[in-house]
């Protein structure tokens, strides 16, 4: 067999990234038109923005949906009922998204997954998300579902301290994320994403993280 194409396989067949977490290949992909035209709709409601962080502003853009969104200011992170640009509710989660949510957790044997917040977030080239742990969630066993789509990106899966060396994992249109259990604290991140053009989304990268935050 042709050795670039053998390696080409086996970077994209799903892999477990540890005892309770795994990229899922293409889970998303069958519902993608679906989810874009949801995002669409949830923006058009509660915008996307540039949040400010005790560590400046986030080159990422974000919404979210569902009873709780992940927000931040120069004081801090924390999830709140409210958008705080609007002062409404953030938008409903959709049951299509909280069936991905539900069916990608399954896959890992978390059974009966409800998240009740779906942060959205928007990468143009250049947008990156630094290394950092998910422990702002009342439920830190329960998993995170983490959904790409558009052009791909680096995601960086570390160890539970900060200086543990990242694995370099390129998620593409369609895959899927869990991260739940013992490996739930995992430090994460995105490497700055490469300019690239995706059928669908064009020149950027969309990305659906599903939480239990109570
Ligand atoms: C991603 N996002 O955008 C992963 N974590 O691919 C996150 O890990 C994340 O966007 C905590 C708070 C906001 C986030
Ligand atoms: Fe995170």
């Amino acid at each position: 067999m042709n050795g670039d194409l053998f390696a080409d396989e086996t970077r994209f067949t799903d892999e477990a990234l540890g005892e309770q977490a795994r990229v899922l290949r293409g889970f998303a992909l069958a519902r993608a038109d679906a989810l874009l035209a949801a995002v669409e709709e949830i923006a058009a409601a509660a915008p996307f923005r540039h949040l400010v962080t005790p560590a400046g502003t986030m080159s990422v853009a974000m919404t979210n949906c569902g009873e709780r969104g992940w927000t931040s200011d120069a004081r801090g992170y924390r999830y709140s009922a409210i958008d705080p640009d609007s002062g409404r509710p953030w938008p409903a989660m959709p049951p299509m998204l909280r069936e991905l949510a539900r069916d990608a957790a399954a896959a890992l044997g978390f059974a009966g997954y409800a998240p009740d917040a779906c942060l959205i977030n928007r990468y143009l080239p250049g947008s990156r998300m630094g290394l950092h742990q998910d422990r702002d969630e009342g439920d830190k066993v329960a998993p995170i579902v983490s959904a790409s789509l558009g052009i791909p990106a680096i995601f960086l899966f570390g160890g539970m301290k900060r200086n543990d060396r990242p694995r370099r994992i390129e998620v593409r249109h369609g895959d899927v994320v869990v991260w739940g259990g013992v490996d739930r604290l995992r430090y994460h991140g995105v490497a700055p994403v490469k300019p690239a053009l995706h059928p669908l989304l064009g020149g950027k990268r969309i990305n659906l993280t599903f939480r239990k935050t109570v």
